[in-house]
């Protein structure tokens, strides 16, 4: 049906051989630089590719000739998402879940508007990753094979969750069973998760999850559920359930773990009032200043705060140490929008730093844990292992002038606060020698799923150790050096993932 709106828009393919592309080739300025569109000549003829191409230059559309690296859309006609994974196939093109693939209606669409439109649903060429490829309305045919990995470090995941209404189900999931110390149940929801955040397309019936790893029965039942009902019925009563929310509270204050919660449980508490209003309770000093900054912690940090948080930091080591490296690492360095803390590597040169990390006036609470690390130790074996690094969990004073107006502060609640011109932020820093800065920063950029599968790729799959400080190859029996995050996939053989790929 949109097909015909394009004909009216430009001209079909005419039979008119010789006009290279080079002829059309335009300096038009680029205004929308967000999106690089390749168009498919496959079924189209080069003729209608070039007018197109020169079409959409003309409307400040970046267009490239090729399938670069760069390309974030590819437009198609007359084929579908099938057709157009097996020629990316040919192309050999790498991880097709960079790209979104579009049909000619979200071009033509976008030609109309003068500006890129939404890549909604109906634009989009579906493409079903089971172990034959098929289009969701077409008979399975004999296409070659595009299987999703079942280790998340093979699998480019954004911030673009297609499949929340599921995802945010199987994290509640995950969640009651961590708070039950129920680890298989907890890494098959967390898992499941991962790999719906990964797929370029909305679940709409269990048929999508065909071939898909990680998708066993239980996992089937519950998505097949939310596709009938909209909602889990196990996850609602998790929602009710008296001991999640009480551990659900309980580690929301700074400080407060599973064992604590656990504790404070069986004494027969329940919400933090009781357990402020306990006098007989030990609180340790991270928790006593969880409770105190507890309204500004509980909320979320957002990318502005992250960033003038950033701007102490990096300008407080650097007086210390002008030649150490600071980089953001957690969730904002794979490009969230928000976090509950903001988390740092800090690579020194020399000896290590001590506690005056940051200018006290800025610290309302910090805790310095010292190295731990032994050299020549092998990496360690466990997949969801701890580093050895010297690490301070802080808790900074952020003034509000600090923040960028422009940023997404929350300008209602402090309002509120007549005379508090400030907001508590949790703040991680990781010390790491020079020579483990590579290992740190992967380690701890996460997401923790990614992490995870980074480590048990290495083991399974290559025979090799890796935690947050070195790679250890038991085959050969040597540590592999790395000054990069890319010289440490290459050792494992992966193609290299992107820190805003890794939210899986
Ligand atoms: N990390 C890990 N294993 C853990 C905890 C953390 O591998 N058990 C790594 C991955 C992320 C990084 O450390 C920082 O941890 P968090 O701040 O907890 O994660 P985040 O992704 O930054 O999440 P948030 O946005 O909520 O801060
Ligand atoms: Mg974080």
């Amino acid at each position: 049906m949109e097909r015909f709106r394009t004909q009216s828009l430009v001209p079909r393919r005419k039979k008119q051989k010789g006009i290279h592309s080079a002829t059309f080739l335009s300096s038009y300025e680029v205004k929308f630089s967000e999106l690089v569109i390749f168009i498919l000549e496959r079924k189209m003829g080069v003729t209608r590719r070039t007018f197109l191409m020169e079409l959409a230059r003309r409307k400040g559309f970046r267009v490239e000739n090729k399938l670069s690296d760069s390309v974030t859309h590819i437009v198609a006609e007359n084929n579908s998402g099938a057709e157009i994974m097996e020629w990316l196939n040919v192309q050999k093109a790498g991880d097709h879940a960079r790209f979104k693939l579009l049909d000619i209606s979200w071009f033509t669409a976008c030609m109309e508007a003068g500006r890129p439109v939404d890549s909604e649903r109906k634009h989009q060429l579906m493409v079903n990753y089971s172990t034959t490829l098929y289009t969701p309305t077409s008979e399975p045919s004999a296409f070659p094979l595009v299987t999703v990995s079942q280790y998340a470090c093979q699998r480019r995941t954004t911030i673009n969750n297609y499949n929340k209404k599921f995802t945010d189900v199987f994290e509640i999931l995950a969640e009651n069973c961590e708070f039950r110390e129920n680890e298989g149940h907890c890494l098959a929801f967390m898992r499941a998760a991962s790999v719906l955040k990964f797929l370029p397309f909305v679940v709409v019936r269990v048929q999508d999850l065909e071939g898909l790893p990680w998708m066993g029965d239980q996992i089937r039942g519950i998505i097949e559920e939310i596709l009938d009902e909209g909602e889990s019925y196990s996850a609602n009563a998790i929602l009710n359930d008296e001991r999640y929310k009480s551990f659900k509270l309980f580690t929301s204050v700074f400080g407060v773990g599973l064992k604590t919660s656990e504790k404070w449980y069986r004494m027969g508490l329940r919400t933090l009032e009781e357990v402020k209003a306990d006098k007989a309770l030990k609180l340790t000093k991270m928790q006593r200043a969880g409770f105190l900054h507890y309204e500004d912690l509980a909320g979320c940090v957002s990318k502005a705060e992250a960033d003038a948080v950033s701007l102490i930091v990096k300008g407080t080591v650097r007086t210390l140490f002008s030649d150490a490296l600071v980089t953001v690492t957690g969730g904002f360095r794979r490009g969230k929008k928000t976090g509950h803390d903001v988390d740092f590597l800090i690579a020194l040169p020399g000896p290590r730093l001590e506690d005056e990390l940051l200018h006290k006036d800025l610290l309302l609470y910090y805790d310095l844990v010292e190295s731990t690390f032994e050299k020549a130790k092998l990496p360690s074996r466990k997949v969801d292992g701890f580093d050895h690094f010297q690490k301070c969990f802080e808790i900074v004073k952020l003034h509000h002038q600090r923040v960028d107006p422009s940023g997404s502060s929350p300008s209602g609640e402090s309002e509120k606060k007549e005379f508090k011109d400030w907001k508590a932020i949790r703040v991680d820093l990781v010390m790491s020698p020079f020579e483990q800065y590579a290992f740190a920063l992967l380690g701890w950029s996460g997401s923790r799923q990614f992490e995870r599968d980074l480590r048990r790729y290495a083991m399974h799959e290559k025979k090799m150790m890796l935690d947050n400080h070195a790679l250890y190859d038991k085959t050969k029996k040597i540590f592999l050096k790395a000054e990069s995050e890319e010289e440490i996939f290459a050792h494992l053989g992966l193609d290299y993932i992107e820190p805003w790929e890794r939210n899986a």
